[in-house]
């Protein structure tokens, strides 16, 4: 068998486990030997540029205006096959935030992504139609164990009818019978379908949990919504009285470091 063949049929195999499963696992999408590097620096951003958060969690939005050193890794043919597999040929990058769980992060509710999670002003109703509409990508700057706190994933709750902020605005910390913590090295990557539940699990180590968070979106899924003073926002905050993320957005000449071929999947945050 030809290494292109089997190559073809490992990717074919991941987009079947992230249909059925919801989710799968990247190995090595980032180097050993860029690691260190790679992780220190996005740490000192995230520290240096942190937006509001939850306790213990440092967070950046739109990461790539600060840093921009992951950028590169989003041109692994491993990853852009698999999102071209769930999204198609033409597609955005919705999300980049940088998340660091400090130690003594306490587990967080089970939730869906944007745009399921009906938290937010821009969502979509559950029961959901059975397509995949949106992924999200966790890329592990440490490793994740069950100790650090690697995501809490339900398998396969992407097929539920309905979600845990379907319901009530209550916080959902239920131990669930079937979850897990997603365990891999640095330089994985999860991806998973972001109609699945997930929640920060806790960590109890003395390290932080270093990740970036890199969502997708076909180009057809209406990201104005998150855009900073956009009519959309104004009107979905407004009619619906609810919060929503909010991506800041490039100033030309941030968006001129991006890598070429990943200017197209941001255009949508260029300020002009
Ligand atoms: O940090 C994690 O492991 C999970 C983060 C998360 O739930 C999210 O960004 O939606």
């Amino acid at each position: 068998m030809n290494v292109l063949l089997l190559y073809q049929m490992k990717v074919e195999n991941q987009f079947h486990d992230l249909k059925s499963d919801g989710f799968t696992i990247l190995k090595k999408i980032i180097p050993k030997s860029a690691i260190n590097n790679l992780k220190e620096n996005i740490y000192q951003s995230t520290f240096s540029n942190k937006m509001k958060s939850p306790d213990k969690i440092l967070f950046v939005a739109n990461l790539f205006k600060h840093n921009q050193s992951i950028a590169k890794y989003l041109l692994n043919t491993k990853l852009t096959n698999l999102i071209k597999l769930c999204l198609g040929e033409h597609h955005k990058i919705s999300f980049v935030s940088s998340i660091i769980n400090e130690p003594g992060t306490s587990r967080g509710k089970w939730h869906t992504d944007w745009p399921f999670n009906r938290h937010n002003a821009g969502h979509i109703d559950s029961p959901y139609p059975d397509a995949i509409m949106h992924i999200t990508t966790v890329w592990m700057l440490s490793e994740f164990s069950h100790e650090n706190g690697g995501t809490l994933i339900l398998p396969k709750s992407h097929k539920n009818s309905f979600n845990p902020t379907s319901y009530s605005k209550d916080p959902i910390l239920l131990n669930l019978d079937n979850e897990m913590n997603v365990t891999g090295d640095p330089g994985d990557v999860l991806v998973f379908d972001s109609r699945l539940w997930h929640a920060t699990a806790s960590n109890l180590t003395n390290d932080p949990r270093i990740s970036v968070i890199i969502r997708f979106a076909p180009w057809w899924l209406n990201l104005d919504v998150l855009k900073p003073g956009s009519r959309q926002r104004k009107f979905l905050l407004n009619s619906t009285k609810l919060p929503e993320n909010v991506i800041p957005l490039f100033t030309k000449s941030e968006f001129n470091y991006l890598p070429d071929k990943i200017k197209p999947l941001m255009i949508q945050y260029l300020n002009m």
